[in-house]
């Protein structure tokens, strides 16, 4: 089944927040942020501002009736700045003017001075002045210090990873106007729209019902949308509430780049023991994760970083710290990964030092030691249906590998200029929040009286498809056509507590609430049919939109059902609640069993380097992909291109970069350079695995959003192969993304 959005999105008609016709009246509102990146603000003059024609009001912190707190995890960020600002453009006031551009132009007009005081931009230096955002946590098993002495082999080294920008191509947006009863209404661009519920009614001092939520579609957000939207709702509903007025606000790209927060860099020490089997024995590392200024979303991201620490691999003796650093730049925050891709780069890193030690291909040490069924995870899961070394197996039937890596050879012995390499990218991705009360969804199915059915739920569509998957789930359960379906807004009044979609569950949390309420209603309709066709509700059944008697069709329509059903006063509306089963973590400990399941997978990057410029060109990406059952795979198939793509971008050529003080030098498409069609792999090949997929996946589907997105760290270490081939006095480095001025300098390094 085709994406039920496609038509309407290449032709223009689906509605984003700032194609939300406005109401008469509606007012403009654009942010001023702070020039500095760390100091104590003396005094904020707004007179030439608010004297600019247009200008309707400027809104800083003394204007909030109710908390100046959005902090989601920690409360330790306020939605205007007070007495110090700590990144550049963090938020100050809210100008709000007839237009978005004398909005803009005011905010230019406002004065203010500020006290400097010292910008930290590195987590190793914010780490060595005990800036934390929190304490630290480790995970271990086994016992790292009993160890070395065991292991044959010790290789210890660094690894630094790099941000990322998210580039929705819809920057964070929020229209917002009061309703009757002292309420409000908040169109957002968010991947949470409880978030933003329960945010707004804390800056207004507003119970939570008083505040309705409303997100029809996103353009995108891989992660910048789930936590970082809510500022900008908040805003224009501060200024929607107190001049009691429609308010849009929609961030410039350049403001969006440098005011929200980005992938979180991360460096970190490892220190990895093999045997002379090439088994590794043990695994050490202490990652320092750059947070920025407040911590959003990154203990979260710190534990999912923890629990990928040792990727696709079983290390029986483990010791995992991250410290989650206070710096002053935007907070960083979800994107696609969410803390996975760092902690997965560093044990690739370890592997990738250990054999270019041993004078061996990374391959060998990867494939001995791949996670098998039944082996514990260092946070307490045993690894079932483990299809790691399955996904590697087919790959490598398929693919020949060694074969793979000849042709490479062979391609470099005939080659002087130009130098390939090939890497394999295993992995393994646990499905669930981490945080184990956000795995519930609910949903709302209502049938109407024509036999057309609506369906809300908790989940937002940003381009990836739930809602294809949702229409298929409930024309499957009630076996109707898909066209009768229609899946509605996100909307809190009438799916209330949502868990932000996020962590690749969208579709399993929210599909399952439907397949729930949808299978309820089934029920109910059988005992109409059963009445009707004066039997037992056990001998009826639905198939294809006529009700069978015994498995024999009968002239009962699904629409002649639903009018009679509706006549006999039966209900045609059901609520789903799904929470995943089985579940289970504890923190204090730091063992449990948080993920649902895993999803694995294996990557073959190949890389050709220009070994006279330095750029590079991926031509070709193999993969091997557990899917388990797929229930679209068009949708999946591009989930895992897209991923693959964004993620080779962030390994080699994305490139966050700030100045010592603060500001975003990176901070536009001239000078942040993303994938474009010429930079995407000239062959992205995909496999499904085949398997029947686990139950806790909706219809055995399994989840699809991240996983993929870690196959593009293999880009780093094909390349790091390829150079090697070049400059055989190359001694790997681990510091992404390897742009190509990187490369150049390291093919002609001594
Ligand atoms: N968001 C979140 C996520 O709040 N918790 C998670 O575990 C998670 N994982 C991946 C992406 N977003
Ligand atoms: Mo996310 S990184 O919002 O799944």
């Amino acid at each position: 089944m085709k994406n039920v959005d496609t038509i309407n999105h290449v032709t223009g008609k689906s509605i984003y927040v700032d194609d939300i016709p406005v109401q008469t009246g509606t007012l403009y509102a654009a942010v001023f942020g702070s020039p500095k990146a760390h100091g104590k603000i003396q005094n904020l003059n707004l007179t030439k501002a608010l004297e600019l024609a247009g200008v309707e009001r400027i809104l800083t912190y003394k204007d909030i009736p109710g908390r100046n707190q959005i902090g989601g995890i920690i409360e330790d960020e306020a939605l205007l700045a007070e007495e110090e600002v700590h990144f550049v453009g963090h938020a100050i006031a809210v100008v709000v003017a007839k237009n978005e551009s004398i909005a803009r132009e005011a905010t230019k007009l406002i004065e203010i001075e500020i006290e400097e005081l010292e910008v930290i931009t590195d987590p190793r230096e914010a780490f060595k002045k005990n800036q934390l955002l929190i304490p630290p946590r480790t995970f271990k098993m086994g016992n790292v210090e009993n160890e070395w002495k065991n292991c044959d082999f010790i290789f210890e080294g660094k690894v630094d990873n790099g941000g990322q920008e998210h580039l929705y191509i819809e920057t964070q947006g929020s229209y917002c106007y009061p309703m009757d009863n002292g309420s409000i209404k908040i169109h957002s661009s968010t991947q949470g729209a409880t978030l933003v519920q329960k945010m707004a009614a804390r800056i207004l001092n507003l119970p939570m019902h008083r505040v309705e939520v409303d997100v029809a579609r996103l353009g995108g957000a891989f992660g910048g949308k789930e936590d970082q939207a809510t500022p900008y709702a908040c805003m224009a509903a501060l200024a929607s509430y107190i001049l009691q007025k429609p308010i849009k606000i929609i961030l410039h790209r350049l403001d969006d780049m440098h005011m929200t927060g980005k992938r979180h860099p991360y460096s970190s020490d490892f220190k990895i023991g093999l045997s002379k089997d090439l088994k590794i024995v043990a695994f050490q590392t202490n990652m320092y994760q750059n947070g920025g200024a407040a911590s959003d979303l990154s203990p979260a991201i710190m534990e999912r970083t923890l629990f990928h620490s040792t990727g696709a691999y079983f290390i029986p003796n483990t010791e995992v710290t991250v410290y989650s650093c206070k710096t002053n730049l935007p907070p960083n925050t979800a994107f696609r990964g969410f803390g996975a891709p760092q902690g997965m780069f560093v044990i690739e890193s370890a592997i990738a030092k250990a054999a270019c030690e041993l004078g061996i291909s990374k391959r060998i040490i990867q494939e001995r030691n791949f996670i098998q069924e039944n082996d514990t995870f260092q946070y307490g899961q045993i690894a079932k249906n483990a299809n790691m070394i399955p996904s590697y197996k087919t790959a490598d039937e398929k693919y020949h590998i060694e074969h793979l890596e000849k042709e490479v050879d062979d391609f470099n012995v005939n080659s002087i200029e130009n130098k390939k390499g090939m890497a394999i990218m295993p992995v393994c991705f646990g499905i669930s929040f981490t945080k184990t009360p956000m795995n519930q969804a609910r949903a709302l199915v209502h049938i109407y009286q024509d036999g057309s059915v609506g369906i809300s739920t908790a989940a937002v569509e940003m381009g990836q498809g739930v809602n294809t998957k949702l229409v298929q789930v409930a024309a499957k359960v009630l076996s109707i056509n898909p066209d009768r379906i229609k899946i509605e807004s996100t909307n809190t009044t009438r799916v209330a507590n949502t868990s932000p979609t996020a962590a690749s569950t969208g579709a399993d949390l929210n599909g399952n609430a439907v397949k729930i309420a949808c299978t309820k209603l089934l029920e109910r309709l059988k005992n109409t049919a059963a009445n009707m066709l004066s039997c037992t509700a056990s001998e009826v059944d639905i198939k294809d939109e006529v009700i069978l008697f015994n498995s024999e069709k009968s002239d009962i329509t699904w629409e002649k059902l639903i009018e009679t059903a509706f006549l006999d006063r039966v209900c045609l509306t059901e609520n789903g609640h799904y929470a995943t089963p089985i579940i289970h973590f504890d923190k204090t400990k730091e063992k449990g069993h948080p993920f649902a399941y895993h999803v694995y997978g294996t990557a073959i990057i190949t890389v050709t380097l220009d070994c006279i410029r330095g750029t590079y060109d991926f031509e070709d990406v193999k993969i091997v992909h557990d899917f388990g059952n797929s229930m679209n795979t068009i949708i999946d198939n591009g989930q895992v291109e897209g991923a693959v793509v964004q993620g080779i971008g962030w390994a080699t050529m994305e490139e966050v970069v700030f100045a010592k003080n603060g500001k975003l030098l990176s901070n536009s498409l001239s000078t942040y350079k993303v994938p474009d069609i010429y930079s995407v792999p000239k062959n992205i090949e995909i496999t499904p695995l085949k398997t029947e997929g686990p139950e806790l996946a909706l219809l055995r589907s399994k989840a699809i959003g991240e996983p993929p997105f870690m196959y593009g760290i293999g880009a780093y270490f094909a390349i790091a192969k390829a150079i090697r081939e070049f400059n055989p006095n190359y001694k790997l480095d681990f510091d992404a993304p390897f742009t190509p001025e990187k490369v150049l300098m390291r093919l002609y390094s001594k």
